[in-house]
Protein backbone atom coordinates (compact mmCIF):
# COMPACT_ATOMS: atom_id res chain seq x y z
CA UNK A 1 0.00 0.00 0.00
CA UNK A 2 1.66 3.54 -1.15
CA UNK A 3 1.45 6.26 1.98
CA UNK A 4 -1.30 8.30 -0.96
CA UNK A 5 -3.88 5.76 0.06
CA UNK A 6 -3.16 5.69 3.54
CA UNK A 7 -3.17 9.29 3.58
CA UNK A 8 -6.47 9.61 1.12
CA UNK A 9 -5.36 11.19 -1.88
CA UNK A 10 -7.35 13.63 -3.43
CA UNK A 11 -9.04 12.54 -6.46
CA UNK A 12 -12.55 13.13 -8.55
CA UNK A 13 -13.66 9.95 -6.73
CA UNK A 14 -12.51 11.07 -2.98
CA UNK A 15 -14.53 14.55 -3.70
CA UNK A 16 -17.20 12.77 -1.60
CA UNK A 17 -15.42 12.60 1.22
CA UNK A 18 -13.73 15.49 1.34
CA UNK A 19 -14.84 17.87 4.78
CA UNK A 20 -17.84 19.96 3.91
CA UNK A 21 -15.64 23.19 5.01
CA UNK A 22 -13.92 22.87 1.60
CA UNK A 23 -15.60 24.15 -1.45
CA UNK A 24 -15.64 21.99 -4.20
CA UNK A 25 -17.08 22.26 -8.05
CA UNK A 26 -20.37 22.08 -8.53
CA UNK A 27 -20.17 21.29 -11.95
CA UNK A 28 -19.79 18.04 -13.87
CA UNK A 29 -15.81 18.75 -14.79
CA UNK A 30 -16.37 15.35 -17.48
CA UNK A 31 -19.00 17.35 -19.43
CA UNK A 32 -16.65 20.19 -19.83
CA UNK A 33 -14.19 20.89 -23.03
CA UNK A 34 -11.02 22.17 -22.47
CA UNK A 35 -10.97 25.38 -24.37
CA UNK A 36 -8.25 26.83 -22.96
CA UNK A 37 -4.46 25.86 -23.16
CA UNK A 38 -2.20 27.37 -20.51
CA UNK A 39 1.82 27.35 -20.78
CA UNK A 40 3.77 27.71 -17.25
CA UNK A 41 1.57 25.53 -14.86
CA UNK A 42 3.59 26.99 -11.14
CA UNK A 43 1.63 28.01 -8.50
CA UNK A 44 0.53 31.32 -9.19
CA UNK A 45 -1.22 30.11 -12.63
CA UNK A 46 -3.25 27.76 -10.48
CA UNK A 47 -4.20 30.20 -7.62
CA UNK A 48 -5.36 32.91 -10.21
CA UNK A 49 -6.45 32.63 -14.16
CA UNK A 50 -7.58 28.61 -12.89
CA UNK A 51 -9.77 29.89 -10.00
CA UNK A 52 -11.43 32.70 -12.27
CA UNK A 53 -12.17 30.10 -14.51
CA UNK A 54 -13.22 27.72 -11.99
CA UNK A 55 -15.60 30.28 -10.35
CA UNK A 56 -17.14 30.84 -13.75
CA UNK A 57 -17.76 27.49 -14.30
CA UNK A 58 -19.49 26.96 -10.75
CA UNK A 59 -21.32 29.42 -12.36
CA UNK A 60 -22.33 29.23 -15.83
CA UNK A 61 -20.58 26.01 -16.88
CA UNK A 62 -19.49 26.63 -20.63
CA UNK A 63 -16.22 25.11 -22.74
CA UNK A 64 -13.73 26.88 -20.64
CA UNK A 65 -11.35 24.00 -18.94
CA UNK A 66 -7.61 24.09 -19.11
CA UNK A 67 -5.00 21.62 -20.29
CA UNK A 68 -1.88 23.12 -18.43
CA UNK A 69 1.34 22.44 -19.85
CA UNK A 70 4.45 22.44 -17.90
CA UNK A 71 7.45 23.45 -20.17
CA UNK A 72 9.75 22.15 -18.22
CA UNK A 73 9.86 19.83 -15.26
CA UNK A 74 7.71 16.96 -15.02
CA UNK A 75 6.89 17.79 -10.80
CA UNK A 76 3.06 19.67 -11.48
CA UNK A 77 1.91 16.92 -13.96
CA UNK A 78 3.34 14.46 -11.42
CA UNK A 79 1.11 15.89 -8.75
CA UNK A 80 -2.54 16.61 -10.20
CA UNK A 81 -2.35 13.70 -13.16
CA UNK A 82 -3.29 11.02 -10.03
CA UNK A 83 -5.77 13.97 -8.79
CA UNK A 84 -7.34 14.25 -12.00
CA UNK A 85 -6.39 17.84 -12.08
CA UNK A 86 -7.82 18.69 -8.81
CA UNK A 87 -6.06 20.61 -6.10
CA UNK A 88 -6.69 22.99 -3.68
CA UNK A 89 -6.39 26.80 -2.92
CA UNK A 90 -5.69 27.36 0.43
CA UNK A 91 -6.27 31.41 1.00
CA UNK A 92 -4.41 32.78 4.31
CA UNK A 93 -4.84 35.95 5.95
CA UNK A 94 -4.02 35.83 9.81
CA UNK A 95 -5.37 33.06 12.04
CA UNK A 96 -7.85 32.08 9.21
CA UNK A 97 -7.70 29.80 6.70
CA UNK A 98 -10.23 28.72 3.75
CA UNK A 99 -9.94 25.97 1.51
CA UNK A 100 -11.23 25.37 -2.30
CA UNK A 101 -10.43 22.68 -4.40
CA UNK A 102 -10.55 23.66 -8.02
CA UNK A 103 -12.07 21.93 -10.79
CA UNK A 104 -11.25 23.56 -13.91
CA UNK A 105 -7.72 21.76 -15.25
CA UNK A 106 -8.90 18.83 -17.05
CA UNK A 107 -4.72 17.48 -17.63
CA UNK A 108 -1.13 18.67 -17.31
CA UNK A 109 0.99 17.97 -20.50
CA UNK A 110 4.77 17.86 -20.12
CA UNK A 111 5.95 19.67 -23.12
CA UNK A 112 9.51 17.84 -23.79
CA UNK A 113 7.21 14.52 -23.65
CA UNK A 114 5.06 15.04 -25.43
CA UNK A 115 5.94 17.92 -27.90
CA UNK A 116 3.04 16.98 -30.75
CA UNK A 117 0.36 16.47 -28.22
CA UNK A 118 0.80 19.88 -26.64
CA UNK A 119 1.04 21.45 -30.67
CA UNK A 120 -1.73 19.50 -31.79
CA UNK A 121 -3.89 20.66 -28.49
CA UNK A 122 -2.77 24.45 -28.91
CA UNK A 123 -3.49 23.60 -33.11
CA UNK A 124 -7.38 22.34 -32.39
CA UNK A 125 -10.72 24.35 -33.05
CA UNK A 126 -11.78 23.80 -29.92
CA UNK A 127 -8.57 25.63 -28.15
CA UNK A 128 -9.78 29.73 -28.37
CA UNK A 129 -7.42 30.97 -25.62
CA UNK A 130 -3.54 30.30 -25.40
CA UNK A 131 -2.94 31.73 -22.08
CA UNK A 132 0.56 31.73 -20.37
CA UNK A 133 2.49 32.50 -16.89
CA UNK A 134 6.09 31.23 -17.97
CA UNK A 135 7.68 34.20 -15.80
CA UNK A 136 9.70 36.90 -17.03
CA UNK A 137 12.63 34.48 -18.29
CA UNK A 138 10.23 32.27 -20.28
CA UNK A 139 9.90 35.09 -22.88
CA UNK A 140 13.83 34.70 -24.31
CA UNK A 141 13.73 38.39 -24.65
CA UNK A 142 16.33 41.32 -23.49
CA UNK A 143 14.29 43.11 -20.99
CA UNK A 144 15.65 46.43 -21.45
CA UNK A 145 14.75 46.82 -25.13
CA UNK A 146 11.91 44.46 -24.86
CA UNK A 147 13.36 42.79 -27.72
CA UNK A 148 13.65 38.92 -28.99
CA UNK A 149 17.15 37.83 -28.06
CA UNK A 150 18.28 35.81 -31.16
CA UNK A 151 21.33 34.35 -28.97
CA UNK A 152 19.13 32.68 -26.39
CA UNK A 153 19.88 28.90 -27.36
CA UNK A 154 16.48 27.98 -27.05
CA UNK A 155 15.27 30.36 -29.77
CA UNK A 156 17.94 30.00 -32.09
CA UNK A 157 17.38 25.89 -32.64
CA UNK A 158 13.47 26.79 -32.53
CA UNK A 159 14.08 29.03 -35.36
CA UNK A 160 16.18 26.57 -36.91
CA UNK A 161 13.08 24.04 -36.71
CA UNK A 162 10.67 27.23 -37.65
CA UNK A 163 12.31 27.51 -41.16
CA UNK A 164 12.61 24.33 -41.59
CA UNK A 165 8.56 23.64 -41.48
CA UNK A 166 8.21 26.96 -43.34
CA UNK A 167 9.22 25.04 -46.33
CA UNK A 168 8.29 21.80 -45.93
CA UNK A 169 5.36 20.07 -44.96
CA UNK A 170 6.44 16.74 -43.10
CA UNK A 171 8.79 18.37 -39.58
CA UNK A 172 7.95 17.52 -36.34
CA UNK A 173 9.52 20.05 -34.50
CA UNK A 174 9.39 19.92 -31.25
CA UNK A 175 10.19 23.01 -29.54
CA UNK A 176 12.06 24.51 -26.72
CA UNK A 177 10.74 27.67 -25.73
CA UNK A 178 7.34 28.97 -25.25
CA UNK A 179 7.75 31.48 -28.29
CA UNK A 180 8.71 28.48 -30.17
CA UNK A 181 5.48 26.61 -29.35
CA UNK A 182 3.46 29.28 -29.96
CA UNK A 183 4.35 30.35 -33.38
CA UNK A 184 4.96 26.71 -34.20
CA UNK A 185 0.94 26.15 -33.36
CA UNK A 186 -0.06 29.31 -35.43
CA UNK A 187 1.75 28.49 -38.32
CA UNK A 188 -0.39 25.24 -38.04
CA UNK A 189 -3.23 26.78 -37.54
CA UNK A 190 -3.28 28.96 -40.49
CA UNK A 191 -1.89 25.95 -42.54
CA UNK A 192 -5.09 24.09 -41.44
CA UNK A 193 -7.53 27.47 -41.98
CA UNK A 194 -8.50 26.65 -38.14
CA UNK A 195 -9.56 30.42 -36.63
CA UNK A 196 -7.10 32.21 -34.89
CA UNK A 197 -6.71 31.82 -31.57
CA UNK A 198 -6.31 34.36 -28.53
CA UNK A 199 -3.12 34.75 -26.70
CA UNK A 200 -3.01 35.87 -23.48
CA UNK A 201 -0.14 36.89 -21.23
CA UNK A 202 -0.08 36.84 -17.76
CA UNK A 203 3.15 37.63 -16.55
CA UNK A 204 4.32 40.47 -15.10
CA UNK A 205 6.21 42.11 -17.97
CA UNK A 206 5.39 45.40 -18.96
CA UNK A 207 2.33 45.36 -21.39
CA UNK A 208 2.72 42.38 -21.37
CA UNK A 209 0.49 41.15 -24.27
CA UNK A 210 2.27 43.57 -26.53
CA UNK A 211 5.31 42.83 -25.75
CA UNK A 212 5.30 38.91 -26.15
CA UNK A 213 3.25 40.29 -29.32
CA UNK A 214 6.18 41.71 -30.41
CA UNK A 215 8.27 38.86 -29.40
CA UNK A 216 6.73 36.50 -31.67
CA UNK A 217 6.44 38.66 -34.29
CA UNK A 218 9.62 39.26 -34.30
CA UNK A 219 10.51 35.13 -34.06
CA UNK A 220 7.75 34.42 -37.25
CA UNK A 221 9.38 36.76 -39.29
CA UNK A 222 12.84 34.86 -39.12
CA UNK A 223 11.09 32.22 -40.64
CA UNK A 224 8.22 33.20 -42.91
CA UNK A 225 7.45 37.12 -42.97
CA UNK A 226 3.96 35.62 -44.52
CA UNK A 227 3.32 34.23 -40.97
CA UNK A 228 4.40 37.26 -39.30
CA UNK A 229 1.66 39.81 -41.36
CA UNK A 230 -0.91 36.67 -40.41
CA UNK A 231 0.03 36.80 -36.80
CA UNK A 232 -0.07 40.15 -36.75
CA UNK A 233 -3.56 40.98 -38.26
CA UNK A 234 -5.45 38.02 -37.07
CA UNK A 235 -4.32 36.88 -33.26
CA UNK A 236 -5.02 39.47 -30.03
CA UNK A 237 -2.67 39.49 -27.77
CA UNK A 238 -5.12 41.21 -24.94
CA UNK A 239 -2.84 43.02 -21.95
CA UNK A 240 -3.38 42.01 -18.38
CA UNK A 241 -2.54 43.35 -15.15
CA UNK A 242 -2.48 40.12 -12.91
CA UNK A 243 -2.15 40.27 -9.10
CA UNK A 244 -1.87 37.36 -6.30
CA UNK A 245 0.71 36.79 -3.93
CA UNK A 246 1.42 32.94 -4.22
CA UNK A 247 4.37 31.97 -2.24
CA UNK A 248 5.71 28.55 -3.63
CA UNK A 249 4.16 25.52 -1.71
CA UNK A 250 6.27 23.86 1.16
CA UNK A 251 6.24 20.21 2.68
CA UNK A 252 4.66 22.42 5.66
CA UNK A 253 1.33 23.46 4.20
CA UNK A 254 1.06 19.93 2.44
CA UNK A 255 1.40 18.66 5.71
CA UNK A 256 -1.43 21.71 7.44
CA UNK A 257 -3.83 20.78 4.79
CA UNK A 258 -3.45 17.11 5.26
CA UNK A 259 -3.90 17.52 9.28
CA UNK A 260 -6.78 19.93 8.94
CA UNK A 261 -9.20 18.24 6.18
CA UNK A 262 -7.96 14.68 5.88
CA UNK A 263 -6.66 14.57 2.38
CA UNK A 264 -3.52 14.45 0.95
CA UNK A 265 -3.05 17.14 -2.07
CA UNK A 266 0.21 17.11 -3.58
CA UNK A 267 -0.69 19.80 -6.13
CA UNK A 268 -2.11 22.13 -3.46
CA UNK A 269 -1.59 26.71 -3.73
CA UNK A 270 -1.68 28.79 -1.05
CA UNK A 271 -2.25 32.38 -1.79
CA UNK A 272 -3.51 35.66 0.14
CA UNK A 273 -6.87 36.58 0.19
CA UNK A 274 -6.57 39.06 -2.43
CA UNK A 275 -6.71 38.76 -6.30
CA UNK A 276 -6.97 40.81 -8.84
CA UNK A 277 -7.40 40.91 -12.54
CA UNK A 278 -7.57 43.71 -15.38
CA UNK A 279 -7.80 42.21 -19.08
CA UNK A 280 -8.06 44.39 -22.17
CA UNK A 281 -11.31 43.03 -23.70
CA UNK A 282 -9.97 42.26 -27.02
CA UNK A 283 -10.40 37.88 -27.75
CA UNK A 284 -10.47 36.96 -31.26
CA UNK A 285 -12.49 33.32 -30.39
CA UNK A 286 -14.67 34.41 -27.03
CA UNK A 287 -13.56 34.30 -23.76
CA UNK A 288 -15.12 33.24 -20.46
CA UNK A 289 -17.09 35.90 -18.40
CA UNK A 290 -14.52 36.39 -16.32
CA UNK A 291 -15.93 39.19 -14.76
CA UNK A 292 -18.58 37.31 -13.35
CA UNK A 293 -16.16 35.65 -11.42
CA UNK A 294 -14.27 39.44 -10.13
CA UNK A 295 -11.95 39.91 -12.90
CA UNK A 296 -12.39 43.87 -14.72
CA UNK A 297 -12.35 43.84 -18.45
CA UNK A 298 -11.19 47.26 -19.66
CA UNK A 299 -10.16 48.99 -22.85
CA UNK A 300 -6.68 50.07 -21.47
CA UNK A 301 -4.72 48.52 -18.82
CA UNK A 302 -1.27 50.31 -18.84
CA UNK A 303 -2.14 52.55 -15.57
CA UNK A 304 -2.99 49.34 -13.80
CA UNK A 305 0.09 47.60 -14.94
CA UNK A 306 2.37 50.03 -14.47
CA UNK A 307 1.13 50.93 -10.98
CA UNK A 308 0.96 47.17 -10.27
CA UNK A 309 4.70 47.32 -11.65
CA UNK A 310 6.15 50.12 -10.13
CA UNK A 311 4.39 49.86 -6.35
CA UNK A 312 3.92 45.55 -5.50
CA UNK A 313 6.58 44.36 -7.74
CA UNK A 314 9.02 47.35 -7.31
CA UNK A 315 8.89 47.57 -3.81
CA UNK A 316 8.65 43.97 -3.46
CA UNK A 317 12.08 43.43 -5.27
CA UNK A 318 13.54 46.22 -3.40
CA UNK A 319 12.36 44.65 0.08
CA UNK A 320 13.77 41.06 -0.64
CA UNK A 321 17.15 42.32 -1.62
CA UNK A 322 17.64 44.33 1.04
CA UNK A 323 16.14 42.39 3.59
CA UNK A 324 17.75 38.90 2.51
CA UNK A 325 21.12 40.66 3.05
CA UNK A 326 19.85 41.83 6.26
CA UNK A 327 19.17 38.33 7.35
CA UNK A 328 15.24 37.84 6.44
CA UNK A 329 14.21 34.89 5.42
CA UNK A 330 10.49 36.21 5.32
CA UNK A 331 8.93 38.98 3.42
CA UNK A 332 6.73 39.37 6.77
CA UNK A 333 9.56 39.58 9.19
CA UNK A 334 11.28 42.39 6.90
CA UNK A 335 7.88 43.87 7.62
CA UNK A 336 8.03 43.41 11.21
CA UNK A 337 11.16 46.02 11.30
CA UNK A 338 9.83 49.41 11.23
CA UNK A 339 13.29 50.95 9.43
CA UNK A 340 11.82 49.00 6.41
CA UNK A 341 7.98 50.08 6.58
CA UNK A 342 9.14 52.96 6.59
CA UNK A 343 11.73 53.07 3.76
CA UNK A 344 9.30 50.98 1.65
CA UNK A 345 6.61 53.59 2.06
CA UNK A 346 8.64 55.97 1.70
CA UNK A 347 9.89 54.32 -1.54
CA UNK A 348 6.67 53.95 -2.53
CA UNK A 349 4.97 57.53 -2.02
CA UNK A 350 8.15 59.76 -2.66
CA UNK A 351 9.52 58.12 -5.21
CA UNK A 352 7.02 55.74 -6.98
CA UNK A 353 3.47 57.14 -7.05
CA UNK A 354 4.64 60.88 -8.14
CA UNK A 355 5.82 59.06 -11.54
CA UNK A 356 2.17 57.08 -11.90
CA UNK A 357 -1.16 58.61 -13.21
CA UNK A 358 -4.21 56.73 -11.09
CA UNK A 359 -5.89 54.11 -12.82
CA UNK A 360 -9.79 54.31 -12.87
CA UNK A 361 -11.25 53.74 -9.91
CA UNK A 362 -7.85 53.31 -7.65
CA UNK A 363 -6.69 55.12 -5.06
CA UNK A 364 -2.62 55.29 -4.68
CA UNK A 365 -2.21 56.46 -1.23
CA UNK A 366 -4.44 53.92 -0.36
CA UNK A 367 -3.13 50.92 -2.43
CA UNK A 368 0.28 51.63 -1.08
CA UNK A 369 -1.11 51.69 2.26
CA UNK A 370 -3.23 47.99 1.34
CA UNK A 371 0.54 46.50 -0.53
CA UNK A 372 2.41 47.61 3.20
CA UNK A 373 -0.49 45.19 4.80
CA UNK A 374 -0.12 42.50 2.51
CA UNK A 375 3.55 42.32 2.51
CA UNK A 376 2.83 41.73 6.12
CA UNK A 377 0.81 38.96 6.02
CA UNK A 378 2.83 36.60 8.35
CA UNK A 379 1.02 33.56 7.85
CA UNK A 380 2.03 33.30 3.69
CA UNK A 381 5.60 32.40 4.87
CA UNK A 382 6.91 34.24 1.67
CA UNK A 383 10.66 34.01 1.33
CA UNK A 384 12.93 36.67 0.06
CA UNK A 385 14.90 34.67 -1.73
CA UNK A 386 11.92 33.75 -3.67
CA UNK A 387 11.46 37.12 -4.73
CA UNK A 388 15.17 37.74 -5.13
CA UNK A 389 15.40 35.10 -8.26
CA UNK A 390 15.97 36.31 -12.16
CA UNK A 391 16.29 39.54 -10.86
CA UNK A 392 18.25 40.91 -14.36
CA UNK A 393 14.60 39.83 -15.61
CA UNK A 394 12.43 42.00 -13.33
CA UNK A 395 14.91 45.33 -12.56
CA UNK A 396 13.84 47.13 -15.85
CA UNK A 397 10.09 47.21 -15.30
CA UNK A 398 9.94 47.47 -11.48
CA UNK A 399 12.45 49.71 -10.54
CA UNK A 400 14.31 51.34 -13.65
CA UNK A 401 11.52 52.58 -15.16
CA UNK A 402 10.38 54.43 -12.58
CA UNK A 403 14.16 56.00 -11.82
CA UNK A 404 14.21 57.01 -15.63
CA UNK A 405 11.11 58.65 -15.44
CA UNK A 406 12.35 60.71 -11.88
CA UNK A 407 15.98 61.47 -13.43
CA UNK A 408 13.90 63.52 -16.55
CA UNK A 409 11.65 65.28 -13.74
CA UNK A 410 15.02 66.38 -11.89
CA UNK A 411 13.46 64.21 -8.78
CA UNK A 412 15.45 62.99 -6.37
CA UNK A 413 16.25 58.88 -6.86
CA UNK A 414 17.27 58.45 -3.12
CA UNK A 415 15.43 55.02 -2.31
CA UNK A 416 15.14 53.54 -5.91
CA UNK A 417 19.17 53.95 -5.78
CA UNK A 418 19.22 52.06 -2.39
CA UNK A 419 16.85 49.55 -3.69
CA UNK A 420 19.48 48.90 -7.23
CA UNK A 421 22.35 48.89 -4.62
CA UNK A 422 20.32 46.01 -2.45
CA UNK A 423 19.97 44.45 -5.95
CA UNK A 424 24.03 44.57 -6.90
CA UNK A 425 24.63 43.62 -3.30
CA UNK A 426 22.84 40.56 -3.60
CA UNK A 427 24.04 39.48 -6.76
CA UNK A 428 27.78 39.39 -5.37
CA UNK A 429 26.66 36.04 -4.36
CA UNK A 430 27.78 35.94 -0.46
CA UNK A 431 25.30 37.15 2.43
CA UNK A 432 26.24 39.85 5.73
CA UNK A 433 27.93 36.39 7.05
CA UNK A 434 29.84 35.61 4.55
CA UNK A 435 28.18 32.45 3.40
CA UNK A 436 27.48 31.81 -0.14
CA UNK A 437 24.45 33.07 -1.72
CA UNK A 438 22.90 30.92 -4.78
CA UNK A 439 21.90 33.17 -7.00
CA UNK A 440 19.67 32.32 -9.61
CA UNK A 441 19.42 34.07 -12.66
CA UNK A 442 20.14 33.49 -16.45
CA UNK A 443 23.20 36.22 -16.10
CA UNK A 444 24.47 34.59 -12.71
CA UNK A 445 27.66 33.63 -14.31
CA UNK A 446 28.68 37.50 -15.74
CA UNK A 447 27.19 39.33 -12.59
CA UNK A 448 29.61 36.92 -10.60
CA UNK A 449 32.44 37.27 -12.96
CA UNK A 450 31.82 41.18 -12.63
CA UNK A 451 31.69 40.88 -8.96
CA UNK A 452 34.84 38.32 -8.53
CA UNK A 453 37.01 41.01 -11.05
CA UNK A 454 36.12 44.19 -9.35
CA UNK A 455 34.83 43.56 -5.58
CA UNK A 456 37.88 45.79 -4.51
CA UNK A 457 36.68 48.73 -6.73
CA UNK A 458 33.44 49.70 -6.24
CA UNK A 459 33.93 52.26 -8.68
CA UNK A 460 34.49 49.65 -11.14
CA UNK A 461 31.77 47.65 -10.04
CA UNK A 462 29.19 49.66 -10.61
CA UNK A 463 30.05 50.71 -14.16
CA UNK A 464 30.41 46.83 -14.86
CA UNK A 465 27.26 46.38 -13.73
CA UNK A 466 25.43 49.28 -15.11
CA UNK A 467 27.17 48.15 -18.55
CA UNK A 468 24.94 45.36 -19.19
CA UNK A 469 22.90 46.10 -21.91
CA UNK A 470 19.92 43.50 -21.28
CA UNK A 471 19.69 45.50 -17.74
CA UNK A 472 20.35 49.36 -17.96
CA UNK A 473 19.76 50.83 -21.37
CA UNK A 474 22.56 53.16 -22.37
CA UNK A 475 20.84 56.36 -21.28
CA UNK A 476 20.61 55.12 -17.75
CA UNK A 477 23.98 53.48 -17.58
CA UNK A 478 25.76 56.85 -18.20
CA UNK A 479 23.69 58.68 -15.85
CA UNK A 480 25.94 60.26 -13.17
CA UNK A 481 23.73 60.88 -10.79
CA UNK A 482 22.31 57.41 -11.01
CA UNK A 483 25.59 55.92 -10.85
CA UNK A 484 26.69 57.44 -7.99
CA UNK A 485 24.03 57.06 -5.84
CA UNK A 486 23.88 53.36 -6.23
CA UNK A 487 27.78 53.36 -5.97
CA UNK A 488 27.43 55.52 -2.37
CA UNK A 489 24.35 53.24 -1.20
CA UNK A 490 26.10 50.17 -2.34
CA UNK A 491 29.52 51.19 -0.76
CA UNK A 492 27.59 51.98 2.43
CA UNK A 493 25.79 48.34 2.72
CA UNK A 494 29.65 46.70 1.97
CA UNK A 495 30.85 48.78 4.81
CA UNK A 496 27.84 49.23 7.45
CA UNK A 497 25.54 46.15 6.38
CA UNK A 498 21.72 46.81 5.12
CA UNK A 499 20.41 47.56 8.71
CA UNK A 500 22.97 50.39 9.79
CA UNK A 501 22.50 51.80 6.17
CA UNK A 502 18.87 51.70 6.72
CA UNK A 503 19.23 54.31 10.02
CA UNK A 504 21.64 56.69 8.15
CA UNK A 505 19.23 56.42 5.18
CA UNK A 506 16.61 57.35 7.33
CA UNK A 507 18.29 59.80 9.48
CA UNK A 508 19.23 62.14 6.54
CA UNK A 509 16.41 61.60 5.17
CA UNK A 510 15.29 63.18 8.50
CA UNK A 511 17.76 66.21 8.40
CA UNK A 512 16.87 67.11 5.04
CA UNK A 513 13.44 67.14 5.15
CA UNK A 514 14.46 69.32 8.42
CA UNK A 515 16.19 71.73 6.67
CA UNK A 516 13.63 72.38 3.61
CA UNK A 517 11.51 72.84 7.04
CA UNK A 518 8.14 71.76 5.06
CA UNK A 519 8.83 68.20 4.27
CA UNK A 520 9.02 67.72 0.83
CA UNK A 521 7.97 64.31 2.14
CA UNK A 522 4.43 62.86 2.20
CA UNK A 523 6.31 59.85 4.26
CA UNK A 524 5.48 59.94 8.19
CA UNK A 525 9.04 59.42 9.28
CA UNK A 526 8.72 57.57 12.64
CA UNK A 527 12.21 57.26 14.22
C1 LIG B 1 6.89 38.64 -6.81
C2 LIG B 1 5.60 38.40 -7.60
O1 LIG B 1 8.21 36.70 -7.06
C3 LIG B 1 8.08 37.89 -7.37
O2 LIG B 1 8.89 38.47 -8.07
O3 LIG B 1 7.14 40.01 -6.79
O4 LIG B 1 5.43 37.09 -7.93
C4 LIG B 1 4.38 38.93 -6.83
O5 LIG B 1 4.13 38.16 -5.67
C5 LIG B 1 3.14 38.93 -7.70
O6 LIG B 1 3.39 39.66 -8.87
C6 LIG B 1 1.95 39.51 -6.94
O7 LIG B 1 0.92 39.75 -7.83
Amino acid sequence: MTTDVIANRLTQVALDTVPETVIKPSYNRQALQVGIVHLGMGAFHRAHMAVYTDTLLNLEGGDWRILGVSLRSPAVRDQLQPQQGLYTVAEMQGDTLSHRIIGAVADVLVAPENPQTVLAAMAAPGCRIISLTITEKGYCHDPASGDLNLDNAGIRSDLESCVAAASSTAVDAAPATAIGYLVEALRRRRQAGIEPVTVLCCDNLPENGSTLKKIVLQFAAQCDPSLADWIAERVPFPNTMVDRIVPATLDEDIQRLSAECGYLDKGMVKTEVFTQWVIEDRFAAGRPAWERAGATLVEDVAPFELAKLRLLNGAHSSLAYLGFIAGYPFVHQVMEDNDFCVYLRGLMLDEIVPTLSAPPGMDLVQYVDSLLQRFSNASLRHKTYQIAMDGSQKLPQRLLGTVRDRLQQGAPIEHLALAVAGWARYVLGFDARGEVIEVQDPLVARLQEIGETHFHNIDDLVENYLNLREIFDADLAVDETFKNRVTYWLAHILANGVPTTLRVFLTEKASRAANVGNSESKTEINL
